[in-house]
């Protein structure tokens, strides 16, 4: 639809002034505040919030929906810290039911080796902050992977497992860096941001790096040529207030830099975690969330919906709200999300699946590499 047809609509529709005159600054590519961010998602309907994401996601990308084939490595669930929303990891909660693993570098090696006949582009290796990887451990990781693999793109290590890992090195943030970029690291993940706020990250990490701290990471991550992504926790203690003031602190952070990739919004999910008497919100909350962060995070190219998390079906839907890329094909080898209740237990897609699950809602399937370099556009492949 054009553009002066959705103004229209809405003009005729939305008997809110205000919410009139933010629509028409969102839809005339101005930023929007975060004042009116906040009267956004209390006043617009999902329906409302739907045309303006999804206006900017088509003006931006089209129908088109990115993808990669990746896998994933978690050398540990150990971890120092006691995260209350975690459901994963090990060491504090001895009287969890499951047990705390640990690779060995030769399983990871094998792990990494047993894709060499496919066609995977990147490895995002994450886990618990193990009090005994440290930096050198995680150096030499990396190198030996990427003799393995050369062309393999590393996306590795949370701002929190790399502020423990600069911490006990004695290095500042840009020297840990520059030493795992050396040994080949491409990129870092988007975890452990949670929620900024400090009054919330209080109640629910507030053992692990700050809030300051994590954007540091990442500013001094894009200082020395990696790019980044970044995440957010949401549906569990915190609010709208809340939900803003995280993504406006990315928003200022990006404008500097320039060197964020993809937001990714992270639902809370209540399965054996000490948050677990929390509700989960519904997908109408999910998809107004991803929505709003389309519309605040005028900076951001990508917006990503982690399907292993939020579950294929309402993956489909986000594409609707903003979301233009659906991560990877992933094998399975990933327990944070499913330990904690995701959707997907056992999250497996081939590409064909990937690919038939993005056109069946009308998009067109590109698949990318780490960075966005499109690399196969599927929209024209029959599938059977
Ligand atoms: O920081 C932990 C989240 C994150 C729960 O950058 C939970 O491409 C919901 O950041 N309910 C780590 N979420 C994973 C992550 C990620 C995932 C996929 C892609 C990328 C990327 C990054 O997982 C943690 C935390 O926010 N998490 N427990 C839970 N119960
Ligand atoms: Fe550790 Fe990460 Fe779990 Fe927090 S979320 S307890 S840092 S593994």
């Amino acid at each position: 639809m054009k553009l002066e047809s959705i103004n229209a609509l809405i003009e005729s529709s939305i008997k809110d002034v205000k919410l009139v005159k933010i629509s028409k600054k969102v839809l005339s590519k101005q930023r929007i505040s975060s004042e009116e961010a906040l009267y956004l998602y209390n006043n617009g309907e999902l329906g409302f919030l739907g045309v303006l994401a999804n206006t900017i996601r088509e003006d931006r990308h089209g129908d088109k929906t990115y993808f990669n084939k990746n896998f994933h490595v978690e050398p540990t669930n150990i971890c120092v810290y006691d995260c209350k929303f975690c459901s994963y990891s090990k060491m504090l909660r001895e009287k969890d039911d499951y047990e705390a693993w640990e690779l060995s570098e030769e399983d990871i090696y094998k792990a990494v080796k047993a894709y060499n006949d496919s066609d995977i582009t990147e490895v995002h290796i994450v886990g618990g902050v193990h009090p005994k990887m440290g930096l050198e451990y995680f150096r030499n990781l990396i190198s030996n992977i990427k003799a393995i693999r050369p062309n393999l793109h590393v996306k590795a290590f949370t701002a929190v497992e790399l502020e423990y890992m600069a911490r006990k090195a004695k290095v500042s943030y840009k020297e840990c860096l520059q030493i795992l970029k050396d040994a080949g690291q491409g990129s870092l993940p988007g975890g452990g941001a949670e929620i900024f706020d400090e009054t919330i990250r209080e109640q629910i990490c507030k053992d692990k790096c700050t809030s300051s701290q994590w954007l540091e990471m990442h500013e001094a991550a894009h200082s020395v040529g990696m790019p980044s992504n970044a995440t957010m926790l949401y549906g569990h203690i915190e609010s709208y207030e809340h939900l803003i003031d995280h993504m406006n602190r990315l928003r200022d952070l990006q404008d500097r830099t320039g060197g964020f990739n993809a937001f990714i919004p992270l639902k809370f999910r209540n399965k054996n975690n000490q948050m677990s008497d929390i509700e989960e919100v519904s997908v109408i909350e999910d998809l107004k969330v991803f929505a709003m962060a389309r519309i605040f995070l005028d900076n951001f190219n990508h917006i990503k919906a982690y399907w292993p998390m939020i579950g294929r079906k309402t993956a489909q839907l986000l594409l609707s709200f903003g979301v233009n890329d659906i991560d990877g094909t992933v094998d399975d080898s990933t327990k944070i999300y499913s330990m904690a209740g995701a959707e997907e237990q056992k999250p497996v897609m081939t590409s064909e699946q990937m690919i038939k699950l993005i056109k069946d809602v009308n998009r067109q399937p590109i698949e990318r590499d780490s960075i966005y370099n499109e690399l196969n556009d599927y929209s024209k492949v029959e599938l059977t």
